[in-house]
C-alpha cells in the first residue's frame, strides 16, 4: 500500500450534513450528527486500516453565530492548521437547499477564509441525495441558479451523497465516487492546498472580529471583509486584480 493518506476538510453551512458525511466517509459513527448537535470547533479523525488511510476534518457551520461572521471564519480556517497540506475540501450543500443568496454567501466566505486557490481543491457534495427522484432531477438541481456557477468554479466536480437509509453497496459506490474525485484533484496525493498569503486572510478576519458592529447585516459584513482583504493583499504585494476576477455574481 502506498503512503498516500487522503486529507479531506469538510466545510459548509450549518446543518447541511458535514458531520454525517464525515461518518459516511470513515464508515464509523465518530462525529455527532444528531438533530440537536451543532459542531462548535474543528474536529479531526485519522483512520488507518488495511485498505484505507484517511484524515478527515469536520468544521463548524459557516453562519452560526451570525452576529460576527469572522468569529466562525477564524475557527474554520483552523482546519488547515489541524490538517496541514490538505488534498481536498468538500463544500457540503443539501438537496432541498436554501436560496441562491445563501449559496453565494457560502462561496464568498470560503474565498475570504482560504483564498481563490481553495477552488482548485474543492468538490461540491450534495447530501440528502434520496430526495432526488431521478438522475434528471439531480441534473436539473446542479444546473439551477447559482449552483451551476459554483460547480464551474470547482471545475465540474460534484457528487451526491445519502448519509441515511441506503444499502451498504450503494453507500460504498458513493464513497468511492468521492474518493475518486479526491484522488483526481490531488493527483493521487501529489497536489496539496497551499496559500502563502493565508496570513493576510487571517489578519483581515482578526481585524474584522474586533471592529465590526455587532448587528451589521451578513452581506455588509462580507463586503467589508472583501474590501479589507483587498487592501491587505495589495499591501502584501499580491495580485491586485484578485477579487475582480473571482466574483461569481
Ligand atoms: N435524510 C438525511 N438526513 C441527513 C443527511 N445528512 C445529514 N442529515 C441530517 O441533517 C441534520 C444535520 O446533519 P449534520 O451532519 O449534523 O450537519 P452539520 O453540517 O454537521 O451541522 P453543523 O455542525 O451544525 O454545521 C441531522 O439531523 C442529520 O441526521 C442525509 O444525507 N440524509
Ligand atoms: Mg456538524
Amino acid at each position: 500500500m502506498s503512503n498516500y493518506v487522503r486529507k479531506i476538510i469538510l466545510v459548509g453551512e450549518n446543518g447541511n450534513g458535514k458531520s454525517l458525511t464525515c461518518n459516511t466517509l470513515l464508515g464509523k459513527e465518530i462525529f455527532d450528527g444528531s438533530k440537536r448537535s451543532r459542531t462548535a470547533g474543528c474536529e479531526t479523525c485519522y483512520l488507518h486500516t488495511r485498505s484505507v488511510k484517511l484524515w478527515v476534518v469536520d468544521s463548524p457551520g459557516m453562519f452560526e453565530p451570525v452576529s460576527v461572521l469572522a468569529e466562525r471564519a477564524l475557527e474554520i480556517q483552523n482546519a488547515v492548521k489541524e490538517c496541514k497540506d490538505p488534498h481536498a475540501f468538500l463544500i457540503v450543500f443539501k438537496a432541498d437547499s436554501r436560496t441562491d443568496d445563501r449559496n453565494t454567501n457560502t462561496i464568498e466566505m470560503l474565498r475570504l477564509i482560504f483564498g481563490e486557490v481553495f477552488f482548485k481543491h474543492a468538490i461540491v457534495v450534495i447530501t440528502n441525495a434520496a430526495k432526488f427522484k431521478s438522475d434528471a432531477d439531480f441534473q436539473s438541481y446542479r444546473k439551477q441558479g447559482k449552483m451551476s456557477q459554483i460547480v464551474d468554479l470547482c471545475q465540474g466536480r460534484i457528487v451526491r451523497l445519502e448519509n441515511k437509509d441506503v444499502t451498504p453497496q450503494k453507500k460504498r459506490e458513493m464513497i468511492d465516487k468521492v474518493f475518486a474525485l479526491v484522488d483526481n484533484v490531488s493527483r493521487m496525493g501529489n497536489f496539496c492546498y497551499e496559500n502563502k498569503e493565508l496570513h493576510c486572510h487571517r489578519e483581515m478576519l482578526e481585524y474584522h472580529l474586533k471592529h465590526v458592529a455587532a448587528n451589521m447585516p451578513v452581506n455588509n459584513q462580507i463586503e467589508e471583509m472583501k474590501r479589507c482583504l483587498r487592501e491587505n493583499l495589495q499591501e502584501n504585494g499580491s495580485d491586485s486584480g484578485y477579487y475582480e476576477v473571482a466574483k461569481i455574481h
